[in-house]
């Protein structure tokens, strides 16, 4: 298949990019390195030390006499991104390319405002061009398990049979996302189903979980196709912040009650997740939602396993409770369904001590890279 892989050079993107280059699809990746530039405001950076777009990319060429080409563009840039479905008439269409995190969206207006306008019109601009130049170009979006937020009752994969006052319908599951960032991935939905409903365009919507771990076999090739690992407190998300927390002697930085519940996956998932919706695609004008994640742990609960493996390894972090930056609930109700993907193949890689233990590995090596400064959270939602 010709397949695009927007934000290909981000923590996803770039091992999903390798691994599908390497079952021999014909790969593209669209990113406008906006990442590295958000390390350079935040004077923050990636654990493993990351290396050009240019130079992975030939790396990857030497190691497997593969190509991917690159499209160095915002997908905000009509003209661009018109220019890279004339050029490529995808397949299917990958959409990682959006910016990814809750703190940074919650910094001030400004960080708001770019988070919004950034993730909602460039994916709009996405169907316009699939619309345009490749109606049956198959769109996987990554979407995000907080769109849902955490509601009293299990969650299902996209829509829900609801009874009101004696007639029944099957509606899109309802969505209380507690971010700024969480709220365009709500927007985008909307805007896909739409697109879909009106022009037939086949869309898979992954509403991905939290993702966990750096490596993939393709990545492992050499160190020029290592891929990023953040722990900084806007962009370092649970499992992989804790272990680099580990690692360096810091205290484990549980928020609030530490009861707050969400859905996790490894990175190894992800791109298989990708490549199962890719070889099942959509139909025609179907709008189809997939929950993304293989388990599901209190922030708590991690913290302990990464105390215990620490432990196993000479190390001793403490688990402290600091004072929650963000504003959601720390006690409550969570059963997601995700049966859909497994239903088409996907055999999860759950979090086991060895899976730990290899990333605390990484961890460790290039622990003196740490910005120390940079670990404790300092974006607060109110
Ligand atoms: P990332 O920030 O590492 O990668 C995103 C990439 O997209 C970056 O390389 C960035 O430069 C690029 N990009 C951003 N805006 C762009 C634009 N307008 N035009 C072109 N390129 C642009 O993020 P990630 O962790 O790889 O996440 C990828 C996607 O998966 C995001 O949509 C995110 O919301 C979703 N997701 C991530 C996680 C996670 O735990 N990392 C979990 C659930 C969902
Ligand atoms: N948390 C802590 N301590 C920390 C960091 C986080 O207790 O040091 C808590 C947070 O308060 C939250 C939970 O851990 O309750 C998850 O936070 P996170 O930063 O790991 O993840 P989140 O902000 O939800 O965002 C990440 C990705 C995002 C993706 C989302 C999937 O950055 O792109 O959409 O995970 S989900 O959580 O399912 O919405």
């Amino acid at each position: 298949m010709k397949i695009v892989v927007a934000g290909g050079d981000g923590f996803c993107g770039w091992p999903t990019a390798l691994y599908l280059s390497k079952q021999g699809h014909e790969v593209a990746i669209v990113d406008n390195l906006v990442r590295r530039k958000y390390d350079e405001e935040l004077r923050s950076n990636s654990v493993t030390p990351i290396y050009s777009l240019e130079e992975r990319v030939a790396k990857w060429k030497e190691k497997t006499g593969k190509e991917i080409k690159t499209y160095i563009g915002d997908l905000n840039h009509y003209d661009f991104l018109s220019e890279v479905f004339r050029q490529t008439q995808p397949d299917a269409f990958v959409h990682f390319a959006e910016q990814r995190s809750a703190p940074y969206s919650m910094i001030d207006r400004e960080h708001a405002v770019y988070t919004q306008q950034n993730n909602v019109i460039g994916n709009l601009n996405v169907l316009y061009a699939i619309k345009e130049f490749a109606p049956s170009c198959h769109l996987i979006k990554l979407g995000t398990m907080g769109e849902y937020g955490t509601p009293n009752i299990d969650i299902e994969e996209g829509y829900i049979e609801i009874e009101h006052k004696g007639r029944k319908d099957k509606l899109p599951f309802p969505k209380q996302p507690g971010s700024f960032y969480h709220l365009s991935k709500v927007h985008d939905s909307h805007n896909i189903m739409l697109a879909c409903k009106i022009w037939g365009i086949r869309a898979t919507d992954l509403n991905q979980g939290v993702v966990y771990g750096l490596h993939t076999e393709e990545t492992k090739l050499d160190p020029v196709l290592a891929n990023r690992f953040d722990y900084d407190g806007v962009f370092g998300t649970a499992l992989n912040r804790f272990l680099i927390q580990a690692a360096t002697g810091h205290d484990i930085t549980v928020y609030g009650g530490g009861g707050q519940t969400r859905g996790f996956l490894n990175i190894t998932d992800t791109i298989r997740c990708v490549e199962i919706a890719a070889e099942n695609p959509a139909d025609a004008g179907e709008f189809r939602v997939f929950n993304q994640f293989t388990e599901s742990f209190s922030v708590q609960e991690l913290a302990e396993k990464v105390q215990k493996v620490s432990r196993e390894k000479g190390l001793d972090p403490q688990i402290t409770s600091i004072e929650n930056p963000r504003v959601e609930a720390e006690e409550h109700y969570y059963n997601a369904v995700n049966t859909r993907l497994r239903d088409l193949g996907l055999e999860p890689n759950l979090l086991t001590d060895d899976v730990l233990h290899a990333i605390l590995e990484t961890a460790i090596e290039h622990k003196d890279r740490v910005i120390k400064e940079n670990v404790l959270p300092t974006v607060t939602w109110k």
